[in-house]
């Protein structure tokens, strides 16, 4: 496993954040839209609970202060990941979340995830608004999001998640041109009947690529044998092989095997993290913005894995470059010591909603963005052109 950062990072971390929200002039929401908005993706993006051929997801916006910040939901279309839906987030947002917010005197935007708890679960629609609650206060203070976040600037490791494939000749052509383009760490999914014998092709042809494979919940512990199988290819982890909201299953798949489990799905706050790492559940964790309800989730998810010495790395889930930038910054922060699922814009989409365009350098790294907010302009006439809904929601 890599060396994680000592005490120092950590310290310097907390510094850092404390000395943001001690400075700020509290904040009062005046507005908030949402568009939903559709991209075609370049190729459907195959997991073991299905196939996604276009991208729908709903943009937040804030305005406070004469600025508005955005924010992208990681919903989907289909409940198959996760509970949410773009539908069901829409209607959260609109019925409970929104006119929650509107009330509160923010002295930070960590204070918004806590004023939402009355509303049970809906993480990915809390997040979203949270996160332009973020968004809009890094640009009110003129400061990239990663210095709001405690983070840093300069660059981070890509990595690359590859989804199903028609077969085993198709998976190797890809690998091998992700590696060519840099990416430091390959993760490819797999499912029963397609894992063992997939693993072994890849590991064949590529016997020092650090490796790792996701099963998006497609085992029972009742797989443990097979799923052992995979101990002798030295993959860095195995995400998620059992139940999307178990973590005692996987406990006990943890004790069998030598390859570290990694939680994604099960995962959807900072004490799930505290609670699975303390039980042996996983060694690793995958946090995604959206999956833990915002950025004060995902800081409380890196905090519990800092403190027990356990490496976290940022999930994807198929972003715009809205999305994609927010997880870029989120990446500064000390405790991400692996390469995450962001890759480059133009992996996923022809023309992607941000100027520039999120790049992965030859050497695999991403460059941190030093202008306010997210950092990279949004493309406004393209986003229009994708949004088939609109709707706003004044302060009262
Ligand atoms: O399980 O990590 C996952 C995409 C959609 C939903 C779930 C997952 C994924 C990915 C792709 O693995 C991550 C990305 O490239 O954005
Ligand atoms: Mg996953």
């Amino acid at each position: 496993m890599p060396q994680l950062h000592g005490p120092a990072a950590a310290r310097g971390t907390g510094e850092a954040r404390a000395s943001l929200s001690a400075a700020g002039r509290e904040m009062r929401i005046d507005r908030v839209e949402v568009r939903r908005v559709t991209l075609p993706l370049r190729h459907p993006f195959e997991t073991s609970v299905g196939r996604t051929a276009t991208k729908r997801f709903l943009l937040v916006s804030v305005s406070a202060d004469g600025v508005t910040g955005h924010a992208e939901c990681v919903a989907d279309t289909d409940p198959f990941y996760l509970p949410e839906t773009n539908d069901t987030a829409l209607h959260v947002l609109r019925d409970f979340l929104v006119p929650m917010a509107f009330p509160l005197e923010i002295g930070h935007p960590r204070e918004v995830l806590p004023a939402l708890a009355r509303v049970r679960g809906h993480e990915m629609a809390k997040a979203a608004l949270e996160m332009a609650v973020f968004e809009t206060w890094a640009r009110r203070e003129g400061v990239p999001l990663w210095r709001v976040l405690g983070g840093r600037g300069g660059e981070i490791q890509a990595g690359v998640s590859i989804g199903l494939q028609e077969d085993e000749a198709a998976l190797l052509d890809r690998v091998e041109a992700e590696v060519a383009a840099g990416y430091r760490r390959v993760k490819v999914k797999i499912k029963p009947g397609r894992d063992v014998g997939l693993v072994a092709a890849v590991r064949a042809r590529f016997p020092r690529l650090p490796l790792m494979v996701d099963a998006n919940s497609a085992y029972t512990l009742a797989d443990a044998d097979r799923l052992a199988g995979l101990d002798r290819f030295s993959l860095t982890m195995i995400e998620q092989p059992l139940g999307w909201d178990d973590i005692v299953d996987h406990a006990a798949l943890q004790r069998r095997l030598a390859t570290p489990l990694c939680l994604d799905e099960s995962i959807r706050s900072g004490e799930d993290a505290r609670r699975a790492l303390d039980l042996g559940a996983c060694r690793v964790v995958n946090v995604k913005v959206g999956r833990v309800g915002g950025f004060s989730g995902a800081l409380a998810v890196h905090d519990a894995c800092v403190a027990r010495g356990a490496p976290v790395w940022c999930g994807g889930m198929l972003e715009s470059g809205i999305g994609r930038l927010a997880n870029v910054h989120l990446q500064t922060l000390p405790g991400f010591t692996l390469p995450g699922d962001t890759s480059a814009s133009a992996r996923y989409f022809e023309e992607d909603l941000v100027d520039p365009p999120v790049v992965v350098s030859p050497a695999g790294t991403i460059a941190v963005p030093e202008a306010p907010g997210i950092g990279h302009a949004i493309l406004w006439p393209r986003v229009e052109r994708a949004t088939d809904l609109h709707e706003t929601w004044k302060r009262p």
